[in-house]
């Protein structure tokens, strides 16, 4: 296993930071250094599912996946000059997940886009509002719990009943969405991770 995936799967936080402070001194590409936290948390998650670890170490994985995104945002933020475009972007109602959705929102911003982040647990009409206040093209949802995707479905709704739907393209990510999602909710298209977030919005403008 790669260093950095080891010490957050291992959740040795103190030296995480380290090792990702002297990568980044050393020049280290930040989205390699993403890709390598990605992976301790799918390590994390087997060892949750394994019964080996439990919610509080689910917590302070997720802290440290946080503390160093933070640390890698300056890093990636602000690589191309023009907006490209608005995304709406947000965790469904019922998830709290936040993870991968601010990796969604550091990526889409180094990527060129202005997103509106709504925030987790967000309502159908919370999505709604700020497309409506942005008129944003695009809205992109993160979903993290299979019983949450009729969250999906009923943001899809809500999207239609304001008559917002022929011009907003809808995106779904998150752990377990795949193409069945993407026909059971109405949205548009899938992704697998942050970067092709940014794909997908790109093709939808
Ligand atoms: C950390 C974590 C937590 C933390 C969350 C902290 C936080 N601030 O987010 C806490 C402890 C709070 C938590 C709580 C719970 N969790 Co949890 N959690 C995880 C864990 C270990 C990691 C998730 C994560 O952050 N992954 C890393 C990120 C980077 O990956 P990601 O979110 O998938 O995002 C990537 C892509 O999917 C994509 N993406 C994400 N969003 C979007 C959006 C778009 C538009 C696109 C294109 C792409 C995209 O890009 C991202 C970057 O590549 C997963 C297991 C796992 N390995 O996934 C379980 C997991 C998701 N949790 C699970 C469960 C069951 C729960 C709880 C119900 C536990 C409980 N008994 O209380 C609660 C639910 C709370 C709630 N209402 O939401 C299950 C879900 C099972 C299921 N099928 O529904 C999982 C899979 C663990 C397991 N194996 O059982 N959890």
């Amino acid at each position: 296993m790669a260093k950095i995936c080891e010490l957050l799967a291992n959740l040795e936080m103190d030296e995480l930071m380290e090792t990702v402070q002297l990568d980044l001194d050393n020049g280290r590409d930040p989205v390699e250094i993403l890709k390598e936290c990605e992976a301790g948390m799918v390590k994390v998650g087997e060892l949750f599912s394994a019964g080996d670890y439990f919610v509080s170490d689910l917590m302070m994985s997720g802290e440290m996946f946080k503390e160093v995104g933070e640390m890698l945002e300056p890093h990636l933020s602000g690589k191309t000059g023009d907006v490209l475009g608005k995304v709406v972007l947000g965790t469904v109602e019922g998830d709290i997940h936040d993870i991968g959705k601010d990796l969604v929102y550091v990526m889409l911003k180094s990527g060129g886009f202005d997103v509106i982040d709504v925030g987790v647990d967000a309502k159908p009409e919370v999505f709604v509002d700020a497309l409506k206040e942005s008129g944003a093209p695009i809205l992109a949802l993160s979903c993290l719990l299979t019983t949450a995707y009729d969250s999906i479905l009923n943001t899809v709704k809500a999207v239609e009943e304001v008559g917002l739907r022929d011009r907003v393209k809808i995106i779904i990510g998150g752990g377990p969405t795949d193409e069945s999602v993407v026909r059971y909710t109405g949205a548009d298209a899938v992704g697998d991770d942050a970067q092709s977030a940014v794909r997908l919005c790109k093709e939808m403008l």
